[in-house]
C-alpha cells in the first residue's frame, strides 16, 4: 500500500511503520489501547496519520525506547502540543489526585466543588461520599447537566490517571458501580411496555461487544426524567437481539453506543428492521467510524443532543 495518495492526505499505517521503524502490530496496539493513532482520513475514507499524529507516535516511540511505560508515554504524547518534546506528567508520578478537565467548573465555584468532591471521594474509595456526591449532582442539576459537567470530567480523569500510571483500576470499577446505581435509581423499570398503546419506547443498547454502558444509563435516566418510555438493553448487545427487541416492543427510536473503535463499525445499522413510521436511529460515543455512518443514522455528541435527536423534550 504505502503513502500512494501523497503525504498531504496523511500516511497509512504501513508507511508510518516503515518511517519510524515500529511494527505495524505495535502501532495498532498504541491506537487501540491508548488512543495514539490516526485522526485523518484518506480519499476513500481510510484512516490516515496526519503530521500531528506522526509527531505523537514519534514522541511515544522515543519515550518507550527511553524506558517510559507505554501507558504513561501515551498520556505524555497526547498532551504534548505538536512539535514540543513531551515529558511524562508530573501529576502522575506520585500524586493521588485525578487530573480534571471540567470547563463548566472554571467559572462556577459550586460546580468546581462538586467535581472535586466526587474525584476526591473516588480516589479515597469512599463509597458513601461518592454516592452522596453523585446523587446530589443529579438531584440539583438534572441528569444531562450532572452527567456532562460533573460525572464525565471525573470519569475521563480517572481514565487518564489509569492510562498514565497503570493503577487505580479499583477506583474505575467502584466509580462505575456507584454511578450505575445512582443513574438506575433515576430510571425505574417501565411497566408493561409490550401491552402499551401509542408511541413506542426508545430502545437503548451498546454496540456488539461494547462493554462501556454508563453513557447509556445516563441517557436512560435523562429519558426517564423527561417522562419518555425506554428500554435499556445494556452492554454488548448482539445485532439479532437488538433487531428482535425493536420488533417486539415496536420501538420508534433506537440509540446505540460505541465507546471504542473496535466496536465502532456502523455498517450493520442499515440492516435494522424497517418500521412504519421509519425507525429513528441515533448513535453516540467516540468509537463510531463516522465517515461510514449510514444516512439513516444521526450522531449525537451529548445527552442533550441525543434527547433532541430522539425528539424528546427535557423537563429541566
Ligand atoms: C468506566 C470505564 C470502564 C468501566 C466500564 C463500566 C461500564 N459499565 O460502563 C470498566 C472498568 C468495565 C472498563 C473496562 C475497560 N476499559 Co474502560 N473506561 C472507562 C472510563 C473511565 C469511562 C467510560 C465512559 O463511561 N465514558 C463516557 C464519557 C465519560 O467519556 P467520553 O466518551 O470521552 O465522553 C465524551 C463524548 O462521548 C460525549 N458523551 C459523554 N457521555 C455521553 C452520553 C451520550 C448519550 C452521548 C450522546 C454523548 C456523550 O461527551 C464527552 C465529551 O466529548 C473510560 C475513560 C474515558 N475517557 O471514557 C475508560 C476507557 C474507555 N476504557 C478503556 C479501556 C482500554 C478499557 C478496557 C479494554 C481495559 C482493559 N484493558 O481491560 C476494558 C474493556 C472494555 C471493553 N472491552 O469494552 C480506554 C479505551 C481506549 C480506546 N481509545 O479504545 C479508556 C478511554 C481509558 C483509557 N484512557 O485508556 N472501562
Amino acid at each position: 500500500m504505502g503513502d500512494a495518495t501523497g503525504e498531504d492526505a496523511g500516511l497509512d499505517v504501513d508507511a508510518v511503520a516503515r518511517r519510524l521503524g515500529v511494527e505495524v502490530s505495535t502501532l495498532h496496539t498504541w491506537d487501540r489501547r491508548y488512543g495514539v493513532g490516526p485522526t485523518g482520513r484518506g480519499p476513500a475514507g481510510h484512516r490516515r496519520y496526519t503530521s500531528a499524529d506522526l509527531d505523537r507516535v514519534e514522541t511515544m516511540r522515543r519515550l518507550v525506547l527511553a524506558g517510559t511505560r507505554p501507558a504513561e508515554a501515551a498520556v505524555a504524547a497526547l498532551d504534548a502540543p505538536p512539535d514540543e518534546p513531551a515529558a511524562p506528567h508530573a501529576h502522575d508520578a506520585g500524586d493521588d489526585r485525578i487530573p480534571l478537565d471540567a470547563p463548566a467548573a472554571e467559572h462556577d465555584p459550586s460546580r468546581a466543588a462538586q467535581v472535586r468532591d466526587l474525584a476526591r471521594a473516588a480516589m479515597a474509595l469512599d463509597e458513601l461520599a461518592m454516592t452522596e456526591a453523585v446523587r446530589s449532582a443529579l438531584r440539583q442539576d438534572g441528569v444531562a447537566a450532572a452527567w456532562d459537567q460533573v460525572l464525565v470530567p471525573v470519569l475521563v480523569g480517572i481514565g487518564r490517571k489509569h492510562a498514565a500510571t497503570g493503577r487505580y483500576v479499583e477506583v474505575e470499577h467502584l466509580l462505575s458501580a456507584v454511578v450505575s446505581r445512582c443513574l438506575v435509581a433515576v430510571a425505574p423499570p417501565e411497566a408493561d411496555l409490550l401491552g402499551r398503546r401509542g408511541r413506542g419506547p426508545v430502545l437503548l443498547a451498546c454496540a456488539p461487544e461494547e462493554q462501556h454502558s454508563l453513557p447509556l444509563l445516563a441517557l436512560a435516566a435523562a429519558l426517564s426524567e423527561a417522562g419518555a418510555a425506554r428500554l435499556m438493553l445494556g452492554a454488548r448487545v448482539p445485532v439479532p437481539a437488538l433487531a428482535a427487541a425493536i420488533e417486539r416492543i415496536r420501538a420508534h427510536s433506537v440509540f446505540v453506543w460505541s465507546q471504542t473503535s473496535e466496536t465502532g463499525d456502523p455498517s450493520w445499522l442499515a440492516g435494522l428492521p424497517a418500521a412504519r413510521p421509519p425507525l429513528r436511529i441515533v448513535v453516540g460515543g467516540p468509537g463510531w467510524d463516522l465517515d461510514r455512518l449510514p444516512p439513516e443514522a444521526a450522531f449525537a455528541a451529548s445527552v442533550s443532543e441525543a434527547l433532541d435527536a430522539l425528539r424528546v423534550v427535557s423537563r429541566r
